[in-house]
C-alpha cells in the first residue's frame, strides 16, 4: 500500500520519498508534546485545530484537522521496538492472542494513534492526518527490521504468514484473502513474500549517536545519555531556536587555525532529569536476537513518572455519523471516585510528632492509615511508562464515550485530588443525542497512566451502585438523564435555589479508579447479551448492554487501556 502511495505522490513530484516518523526521538524527551516535530517547520501544532505547518487549516470530512498530542496514549518505547524486532516469526508480532504487551506491533502502534489524538485517534479519520502516513511508514520499518531478523535466522519468509485464524484475526487478514489495491493476482500472505519486499525499497537508518560521536546528523536533534546508552532525541522549538542563536553568535573560523574555529563542547542537557533511573527488566528467558545489534547488557531509560505537566485542553470533533455539530450531542454526568495513585508517594504536608516533622509519609498518604488501606486495598496495575503526576496533587481521570449505535467519540477529563486516599469528582461527557432514535455507547474511564477504572451503575431500587459494563442505552423517554448542554447537565445535578445542594441520584454511572490489578469488566464477561442480566434496565432509564467483548477485551490480564476498540482492527499495515 505504501509503495502505491509513494508512486502516486511521485506522479506529481518525482523527488518524493515517504518519510517515517521515528517517535522514539520524541518519547524520551521530558515533554514529548513539545517536540520540534509539532512546529510550523514540520507537522504543525499538536493541540487543537492544526493551524500551522503543511496541514494548516485542513478541512476533513469530520471537520477541521485536530490533534490532542500527549493527552493519552504513549509513543513507542525502546523496549517495545527491541522486543518486536528480535522476533523471528511473523506470528509472534501480529497475533492478537499472543503476548501483545511484549511483541504486539499492532497493539503498540495503537498507542501512538491515541497519543496524537484528534483525527488520529479514530479509525475512520486517522488517515486525515499526514502524521498517520509517517507513523505507519515507521510501523512498516519496524516490521522490516523484524523481517530482516527472521531472514538472518533462516526463516522461510515466503511461507511465514500465519494460517491459524486465532493468529491472523478476521477474515480480511486470512492468508488467501484478496490483497486488494487493484492486484487481483495477489493474496494477503504475499505481503510478507520476498518478491514484494526485497530490492524495491529500503529504510534510512534512524539517527544514532555514541560517546565518540555526539552528532545526531541534524541540528534539530541532540544526543543524550541515559543509563550509559547514548540516544538521539528531538529538540523542542525553544531549544532549537536557542541553539541557532548560539550558533550565530559563535566566533567565525580563523584562517589557518587547525580546528577551523569550531568549538568542541559537550552538549548540556538542562532538561535532563536525574530521576531517570536504570531498569533491567528484560526477561532473561527471552530468546536472544539472531544478530543482536545491541550489546549484551541492555538498559532502558525509565521515564520519570512524576514529570511536571500541564493540563492540556481537549478539542472534541463533535462529529456523530458524519454530522459535525454540538447540537447533535447531549451531556451526561459521570462520577469519578479516584483512589490515590500508589506511585504518588509524597505530598509535602507531614505529621509532626514530639515536635519533629516526620517526612517519611505525608498526612494524606494511604500508608499512614492501616484500616483505610486494607479497606481500599490498592493494587499495582500495569500502566503507561510515561504517566503524569502533579506536585499539586491534582490528577486527571479521563472519561470517554465511544458510540455503539453511531460513529463518534467524546473525551473529557475529571480533575481528582490525588493527595487524598480517595476523592470524588464529576465529569460531564457527551453522547449522540437520542432524539432521533436510541443511543448506545460505551463509557469508559482511565487515568493519565492508562489504568482503567471500574464502572458501576445506579440501581434505582436499592439506590446503590452495582458493577456494570459501562455500556449504556439512552432513549428520549422522560425522565431524561441527559441534558442538551453541559450547563444544563450541571443544573440537573445541583439545586441552586438558596444554598446549593448536590443531587447524587442524578448520576447513573460511576467509576472507581482503584488501581486494582483485576480486569475491570470481569463481572460482565460471559453474561448473556440481554438487558435482563443487569439490575436496572427500566425503560425510562438508560439500559445497559454488554459491550462487544471481542473488541473491548483486548487482553484480560492487563489493565493498560488502549482507548477502547478504535485500533484493534487495523492489522495489515503493509
Ligand atoms: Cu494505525
Amino acid at each position: 500500500m505504501f509503495l502505491r502511495y509513494e508512486e502516486s505522490l511521485q506522479e506529481i513530484d518525482p523527488s518524493v520519498t515517504l518519510p517515517y516518523w521515528d517517535s522514539l526521538l520524541d518519547q524520551y524527551m521530558d515533554d514529548s508534546a513539545a517536540s520540534l516535530i509539532f512546529s510550523a517547520e514540520f507537522m504543525g501544532n499538536g493541540n487543537g485545530e492544526v493551524t500551522s505547518g503543511p496541514a494548516a487549516n485542513w478541512q476533513t470530512e469530520t471537520g477541521p484537522l485536530t490533534r490532542n498530542v500527549g493527552v493519552e496514549g504513549e509513543l513507542f518505547l525502546f523496549e517495545e521496538i527491541h522486543n518486536i524486532t528480535t522476533r523471528t516469526r511473523f506470528v509472534e508480532i501480529c497475533g492478537m492472542t499472543r503476548d501483545m504487551e511484549s511483541y504486539g506491533l499492532e497493539f503498540h502502534h495503537g498507542d501512538i494513534h491515541l497519543w496524537v489524538g484528534g483525527n488520529m485517534a479514530e479509525l475512520n479519520t486517522a488517515a486525515d492526518d499526514p502524521l498517520f502516513w509517517m507513523h505507519h511508514a515507521n510501523v512498516d520499518r519496524i516490521w522490516e527490521l523484524q523481517r530482516q531478523n527472521a531472514l538472518r535466522a533462516g526463516v522461510d519468509i515466503d511461507n511465514d504468514y500465519p494460517t491459524n485464524p486465532e493468529d491472523y484475526g478476521n477474515e480480511n487478514h486470512a492468508p488467501d484473502a484478496e490483497f486488494g489495491l487493484l492486484r487481483s493476482d495477489l493474496r494477503v500472505r504475499d505481503g510478507v513474500s520476498r518478491s514484494l519486499t526485497q530490492g524495491i525499497y529500503e529504510y534510512d537508518p534512524t539517527p544514532t549517536c555514541s560517546a565518540r560521536s555526539l552528532d545526531c546528523g541534524s541540528n534539530k536533534l541532540r544526543c543524550v545519555q541515559l543509563n550509559g546508552r547514548h540516544m538521539c532525541i528531538s529538540k523542542t522549538l525553544a531549544e532549537y531556536q536557542r541553539d541557532l542563536e548560539e550558533e550565530n553568535t559563535r566566533p567565525q573560523p580563523v584562517p589557518g587555525n587547525n580546528n577551523n574555529g569550531a568549538i568542541t563542547r559537550r552538549p548540556t542537557f538542562p532538561w535532563f532529569n536525574p530521576r531517570w533511573v536504570n531498569r533491567n527488566n528484560i526477561n532473561p528467558s527471552l530468546p536472544r536476537p539472531v544478530s543482536p545489534e545491541e550489546p549484551e547488557q541492555i538498559t532502558y531509560p525509565l521515564i520519570d513518572q512524576c514529570a511536571a505537566f500541564e493540563y492540556k485542553p481537549i478539542q472534541n470533533s463533535f462529529c456523530a455519523n458524519g454530522r459535525k455539530d454540538i447540537k447533535e450531542w447531549v451531556y451526561i454526568p459521570v462520577r469519578v471516585i479516584a483512589q490515590r495513585d500508589p506511585s504518588f508517594t509524597k505530598y509535602d504536608s507531614y505529621p509532626v510528632r514530639s515536635g519533629n516533622i516526620r517526612s517519611g509519609s505525608d498526612i494524606y498518604s494511604l500508608n499512614t492509615y492501616t484500616k483505610l488501606k486494607s479497606a481500599l486495598n490498592p493494587g499495582s496495575p500495569n500502566c503507561y511508562q510515561k504517566c503524569k503526576s502533579s506536585q499539586t496533587g491534582a490528577g486527571e481521570v479521563f472519561v470517554r464515550t465511544d458510540g455503539i449505535s453511531y460513529s463518534g467519540t467524546y473525551q473529557e477529563y475529571a480533575i481528582v485530588d490525588q493527595r487524598l486516599p480517595v476523592s470524588v469528582s464529576v465529569a460531564y461527557v457527551a453522547v449522540k443525542s437520542p432524539v432521533r432514535g436510541k443511543t448506545s455507547a460505551v463509557v469508559s474511564a482511565y487515568d493519565s497512566c492508562g489504568r482503567v477504572c471500574r464502572p458501576s451503575c445506579l440501581n434505582l431500587r436499592t439506590k446503590k451502585y452495582e458493577p456494570c459494563s459501562g455500556a449504556v442505552d439512552i432513549t428520549s423517554h422522560a425522565p431524561h438523564l441527559y441534558a442538551y448542554s453541559l450547563g444544563d447537565s450541571i443544573m440537573k445535578l445541583y439545586e441552586l435555589d438558596s444554598f446549593p445542594q448536590f443531587n447524587e441520584n442524578e448520576i447513573f454511572l460511576s467509576f472507581f479508579c482503584d488501581y486494582s490489578s483485576k480486569w475491570p469488566w470481569q463481572t460482565v464477561i460471559n453474561q448473556p447479551l440481554t438487558q435482563a442480566s443487569v439490575p436496572w434496565s427500566r425503560p425510562q432509564y438508560p439500559g445497559l448492554e454488554v459491550p462487544n467483548q471481542n473488541s473491548l477485551l483486548a487482553n484480560p490480564t492487563r489493565t493498560k487501556f488502549n482507548g477502547g476498540n478504535s485500533f484493534s482492527a487495523v492489522m495489515n499495515s503493509k
